[in-house]
């Protein structure tokens, strides 16, 4: 259980000023001079050891992300883009950073853009996310005005500029490449990897993309030192996270908690618990809709973080906790799900193209009982086509929730397709 002493997020609930000197007495900007005095090395070393995995869905070691940078400025200008194109279904915690502790992050990218070598940044923001744009780029006009960022950053001797570019709306934009096809004024469509964008990325230069809650927890563990975020949570699983707590609990809520806290204790602490007591849980999504969803049976001993979620057959993704109570009809739920992925694939790759598109027509099928009991096995096997031969990971995306449902819930759908009633399933 998070002390409040190793909360990094203190203003998350935006009830302190949002402004510089709110930040600056939440610990904001205090000494980030002689951070950067420490130089590049010691900074990427110290996000090594910290443990801090990439906070956007992927679980990738940040501080490694940061070493595959060129170690000198060469020709190629370096660059920084931060992933803030929060759209996965169930996540809202990029949200509140933004909206509510903005100077965390425009620090965070001075800090990332001096290791990485960059004097460039640009934060690439959803375009729905108005309000916490105006936010971010108020924060942003703060910091140069006081100095802290632009020429001479802090004093440092870094020269540093960021941008604040707004999105159009495509979810697929969230992935990393087709984020900066978006940026160069491209239509966002991925790119094959390799190489990746350490190599060859934003207008074909070295770039990093991380996701806001990444580059917002770098100062404060630069500050507070690699030791102390390790000392939080799990062996591997280390530091603080945001949880996004949606669907049947009785009161939703965004939380910061140690790494590696028990779904259960999750729940109960922060959200009041499931909605008519835990015996009523049916499932859960644990990392926003692109992770396989948990049975009851799991959710009572499982621990929230990358691991643990992976031996289960889920992930933590983006820590987007989607509750669903016995009221749901998880198979119209999955439906939705599927429809979603159709709606947002940017058919480039065949399997997804048409794949998203006919599996999504069968689960209707199947939620309206208008389907065959063979489609079932048909479907799963489908899914199984489309996971791991496309472009992105928007191909595996949809598929796992699909084979969640299949595998954890396979006699209610029968019963579905059958015409019995969902309590002849159990
Ligand atoms: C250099 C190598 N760089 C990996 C870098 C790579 C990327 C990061 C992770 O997908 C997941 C996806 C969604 N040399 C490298 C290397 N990298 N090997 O490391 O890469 P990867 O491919 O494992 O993941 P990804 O393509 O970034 C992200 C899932 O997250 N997700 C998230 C969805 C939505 C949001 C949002 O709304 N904020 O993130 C949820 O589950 O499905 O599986 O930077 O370049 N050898
Ligand atoms: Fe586009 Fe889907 Fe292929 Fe990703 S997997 S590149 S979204 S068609």
């Amino acid at each position: 259980m998070l002390q409040d002493r190793d909360r990094i997020f203190t203003n998350l609930y935006g009830l302190q000023d949002i402004g510089l000197t709110g930040a600056r007495a939440r610990g904001d900007w205090d000494g980030t001079k002689a951070i950067m005095e420490k130089g590049q090395d010691w900074i990427i070393n110290e996000m090594k050891e910290s443990g801090l995995r990439g906070r956007g869905g992927a679980g990738f070691s940040t501080g490694m992300k940061w070493s595959f940078m060129p170690k000198q400025e060469g020709e190629r200008p370096h660059y920084l883009v931060v992933n803030a194109d929060e759209g996965e279904p169930g996540t809202c915690k990029d949200r509140e950073i933004m909206r509510h502790d903005p100077h965390k992050l425009v620090e965070g990218c001075l800090l990332a853009s001096f290791a990485i070598r960059a004097h460039t940044c640009y934060i690439y923001i959803r375009g729905e996310f108005y309000r916490e744009a105006e936010a971010l780029q108020s924060a942003i006009d703060e910091a140069y005005a006081a100095g802290l960022i632009g020429k001479n950053a802090c004093g440092s001797g870094w020269d540093f500029d960021l941008y604040v570019h707004r999105g159009m709306g495509a979810y697929v934009c969230g992935e990393e490449t087709a984020l900066i096809n978006s940026l160069e004024g491209k239509k966002g469509q991925p790119r094959l990897k390799p190489p990746f964008p350490a190599g060859v990325g934003l207008y074909g230069c070295p770039t990093t993309v991380n996701n806001v809650e990444s580059i917002a927890v770098a100062p404060t563990i630069l500050r507070r030192g690699a030791s102390w975020f390790a000392g939080l949570g799990r062996p591997k699983n280390s530091g603080t996270k945001l949880f996004c707590i949606s669907g049947h609990v009785n009161t939703p809520c965004n939380v910061e908690e140690e790494m590696g806290i028990p779904l259960k204790e999750l729940l109960e602490k922060h959200c009041g618990g499931v909605r008519g007591g835990w015996d009523n849980l049916l499932a859960v999504i644990p990392g926003g809709s692109s992770v396989p969803m948990m049975p009851k049976s799991v959710c009572d001993t499982v621990l929230m973080d990358f691991d643990s979620l992976r031996e289960v057959g889920s992930g933590l993704g983006t820590a987007a906790v989607i509750v669903m109570d016995k009221s749901t009809d998880v198979i119209q739920a999955i439906n939705r799900l599927a429809k979603f992925y159709t709606h947002e694939s940017c058919g480039q790759c065949t399997p997804c193209r048409e794949g998203t598109g006919w599996m999504a027509r069968v689960l209707d099928r199947i939620a309206h009982g208008k389907a065959a009991v063979e489609e079932i096995d048909m479907l799963f096997e489908v899914s199984k086509q489309i996971e791991g031969h496309t472009i992105c990971a928007l191909g595996d995306a949809a598929a796992w929730p699909i084979q969640g449902l299949i595998r954890h819930f396979r006699p209610l759908i029968e019963a579905r397709i059958l015409g019995q009633s969902a309590q002849a399933a159990e």
